[in-house]
């Protein structure tokens, strides 16, 4: 039995990325919560490496719940104040690796390459792929015994197929579970192998939601794990990337062909909605090289346009992310000088806080005001210009143009008059060099924006800049 739970009804993600878990917390209650947003997806919350780099998280050195974002006390905190908010917690986990060096982690814990006391593991517990009992790198994608036995980045690699080494996986995940996490998002799952996997989701006490972190175009494929959880589909990241930033316009000529039922993933070969994740960006694809992806120094509004897209289309459990201003690939979160993360200032100190930028937050809501109903009334302008409703409850104007689109525009909605959620004053700033405006309303029951109204015959005209 895979014991897997299904998104909740109100299934937006927002990854925190370096979140401490008391500024997590106070999110959700403040934030989350109100506007609707249905997990929250943490840092890795295990021992790791020390420095100050943002992917020591990524270097397991035990499984106690110390790292730079705080306590297992306050991330017990964390988890029942988000619950009470009725945010569910998503734990990043990193089962494929353990550290690339030696030395004591944040906890404490002593350690060196392939031997960790405090879990324990000790050098039978891992991969040498290399034959001869030496160790090699993944070198070929294509090869699944390489991509999957071999070390990602030099980091000693688990072998998940013996028992103690699932059972200390299974101890690891149970932990968190027994804590009241709703879920996981399972760190470099390509490089583990989907049966252990499978196993130590079945060996847990709750049914939970899964997100894998699985690579599109690889040996290592998505569909060998969307049976066992959810798929990050990297490939829907990338087909926006290339409609916003207009370097594809097969893009907006492929929505306009989707009329129902033709759904996402045929036309664009991509997994099923049901069982994919759909995430803007997260902290590889942010700092990947420009035109690789939407991040917030996409020009124009190429970045929360994007978001828009995501939250407003009927593909997949999608993921807004939610980062800080990074002038190197290294830089962590700011930081204190023993290395626990500052609490989150949101809009200064760097954190970027997407999650309240209104035309996001206020798109959460819709999400889940229009939840299952289907793509309606698909209508193009330019190759950077698309409008599409949800039955009878939304409609998504998307101008992605320098110049005004002016359209009437044929919807299934009820005749009445509409707010536009998504307003925001042309004299805020919109540059993602500035701050960009955000919605400090937590019971956003009022329309502040401008009002359409819906004819008889379900049109309206608007001028959408
Ligand atoms: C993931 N995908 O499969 C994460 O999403 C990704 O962020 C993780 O890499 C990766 N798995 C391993 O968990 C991150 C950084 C790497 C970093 C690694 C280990 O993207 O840059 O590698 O975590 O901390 C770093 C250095 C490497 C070095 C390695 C070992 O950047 O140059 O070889 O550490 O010392
Ligand atoms: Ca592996």
């Amino acid at each position: 039995v895979i014991r897997r739970a299904p998104p909740k009804a109100n299934n937006v993600i927002v990854q925190l990325f370096e979140w401490p878990w008391e500024s997590v917390a106070a999110e959700c209650t403040n934030i989350l919560g109100p506007f609707g947003y249905g997990y929250a997806q943490v840092s890795p919350a295990m021992e790791h490496i020390t420095g100050n780099q943002w992917w020591t998280d990524y270097q397991p050195v035990s499984y106690l719940l110390t790292s730079k974002r705080g306590t297992r006390a306050q991330y017990a905190n964390m988890v029942s104040t988000c619950a009470a908010a009725g945010v569910g917690i998503i734990q990043d986990v990193v089962m494929n690796h353990m550290s690339a060096g030696s030395g004591v982690g944040f906890a404490g814990s002593s350690y060196t390459k392939y031997s960790y006391p405090a879990v324990p593991y000790t050098s039978s517990n891992f991969h040498y792929c290399a034959g001869n009992g030496e160790a090699a790198g993944v070198t070929d994608l294509n090869n699944v015994t390489n991509v999957r036995f071999c070390e990602l980045d030099g980091l000693a690699d688990l072998a998940q197929e013996q028992p103690a080494v699932q059972k200390a996986l299974t101890a690891y995940l149970q932990d968190l579970v027994s804590l009241g996490v709703a879920g996981f998002r399972v760190d470099a799952a390509a490089y583990m192998e989907p049966s252990n996997l499978s196993a130590i989701y079945s060996a847990l006490s709750k049914s939970t939601y899964r997100t894998q972190e699985v690579y599109d175009g690889g040996a290592s494929d998505p569909a060998m794990y969307d049976t066992i959880g959810d798929v990050i589909e990297f490939g829907a990241t990338s087909y926006v990337m290339q409609a916003f930033l207009g370097t594809s316009g097969t893009f907006m000529t492929t929505v306009s062909n989707l009329v129902t039922p033709v759904p996402m993933n045929t036309a664009w070969d991509l997994i099923p909605s049901n069982v994919a994740n759909f995430i803007m960006a997260n902290q590889d694809t942010e700092r990947s090289s420009p035109g690789d992806s939407l991040n917030y120094l996409s020009p124009n509004n190429a970045y929360v346009l994007g978001a828009i897209f995501m939250l407003g289309f009927n593909y997949g459990t999608p993921t807004v992310y939610s980062g800080y201003n990074h002038s190197t690939y290294d830089i962590g979160a700011p930081q204190a000088a023993n290395g626990n993360t500052n609490p989150v200032t949101c809009f200064a100190n760097g954190w970027r806080c997407e999650q309240e930028w209104t035309a996001i937050a206020n798109m959460v809501l819709y999400h889940n005001a229009v939840g299952s109903a289907a793509l309606t009334n698909v209508f193009v302008g330019t190759e950077q210009q698309v409008a599409f409703g949800r039955g009878s409850i939304g409609f998504l104007v998307i101008n992605n143009q320098g110049s005004t689109w002016t359209a009437t525009f044929k919807t299934s909605l009820p005749a009445g008059t509409y707010c536009d959620i998504m307003y925001v004053s042309p004299s805020l700033p919109h540059s993602p060099a500035n701050l960009p405006s955000h919605d400090t309303d937590t019971a956003p029951k009022t329309c502040s924006g401008p009002s359409y109204v819906v004819s008889s015959s379900g049109q309206f005209t608007a001028s959408v800049g």
